[in-house]
């Protein structure tokens, strides 16, 4: 499964800039690639954040790489990074791309993607899916307001938080307009505390840079009776502006590398893919 290929090959989100193109034997740091000089571009939308760090060569930023950095994680789930004349290098390689683009962190952002599931049913029985005769996985998706693609609910982990917190606030958030009754919230705790950890580590999100990049915890909540979280209904808010519980099939495109962690869940579940 490819996991550094959109990263390299589309214009970079939101704004007009192109990637020098690296070819798929040239994206190892170790491999030949003599003048290396790709467009740099860091977006102004960063400026004065209080979540995004400083400009690499601001005086006051003072990062410690590889490390827990006081509340920012600045630790890769790939292992220890170079850091290239004051620059982190992408530990998946080059992407045709220096700066860090729209991502806050320089070096690893780290994101959670709780990746809630329930049965495809009908008149209350799972639907098989004809050829592959196996039961119809739905998962709750969301579509993206930056690029309108649809994608897991994920979000970038708070300062301080903790993975589980990240889980059930971005999907509370994107998948459920943040709008939890008295009982909701109390069976929604409980459900979210019972995930299953399906991936952790890079992810091949348009928005990674030579020197900034995405990772992420994926876990799934899956509703089996379809009793719980799989019958509430489900409003878009915040970074989506629209939700649904989408058959999960091969076929159907979603963002960044989200598609392999979908394909991860059908796996463990013996679910149509
Ligand atoms: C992806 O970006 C992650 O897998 C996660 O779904 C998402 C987090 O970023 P935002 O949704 O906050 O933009 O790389
Ligand atoms: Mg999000
Ligand atoms: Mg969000």
């Amino acid at each position: 499964k490819m996991v550094h290929v959109k990263c390299r090959n589309v214009k970079y989100p939101l704004s007009d800039v192109q990637r020098l193109i690296v070819p798929e034997e040239q994206t190892q740091w170790s491999s030949n690639f003599d003048d290396y000089k790709p467009p740099i571009y860091n977006s102004s939308v960063l400026k004065n954040k209080p979540w995004s760090d400083l400009d690499i060569d601001d005086p006051n930023f003072k990062p410690k790489w590889n490390e827990l950095d006081g509340n920012v994680n600045r630790k890769s789930h790939l292992g220890i990074y170079e850091i290239k004349d004051k620059y982190p290098l992408n530990p998946e390689g080059r992407t045709g791309l220096q700066g860090r683009g729209i991502l806050g962190k320089w070096g690893p952002n780290h994101a959670a993607d709780p990746i809630v599931t329930r049965w495809k049913l009908e008149d209350g029985k799972q639907v098989l899916h004809e050829s592959s005769k196996l039961p119809i996985l739905q998962f709750c998706a969301i579509q993206r307001h930056d690029c309108n693609e649809w994608a897991i609910p994920g979000g970038m982990i708070d300062p301080g938080e903790n993975v589980s917190q990240t889980l059930m606030r971005e999907f509370m958030e994107e998948a459920m307009n943040s709008l939890q009754n008295k009982i909701d919230s109390a069976m929604l705790k409980i459900f979210f505390e019972n995930g299953v950890k399906i991936y952790e580590g890079y992810v091949d999100d348009p928005r990674n840079t030579d020197n900034a990049w995405m990772e992420t915890v994926a876990y799934n909540f899956h509703d089996d009776d379809g009793n719980s979280v799989g019958k509430f209904s489900l409003k878009a808010g915040d970074d989506a502006k629209n939700v649904r519980w989408m058959d999960v099939d091969k076929e159907t495109p979603l963002y960044a590398s989200h598609s392999n962690f979908v394909f991860s869940v059908t796996k463990l579940r013996n679910a149509h893919w």
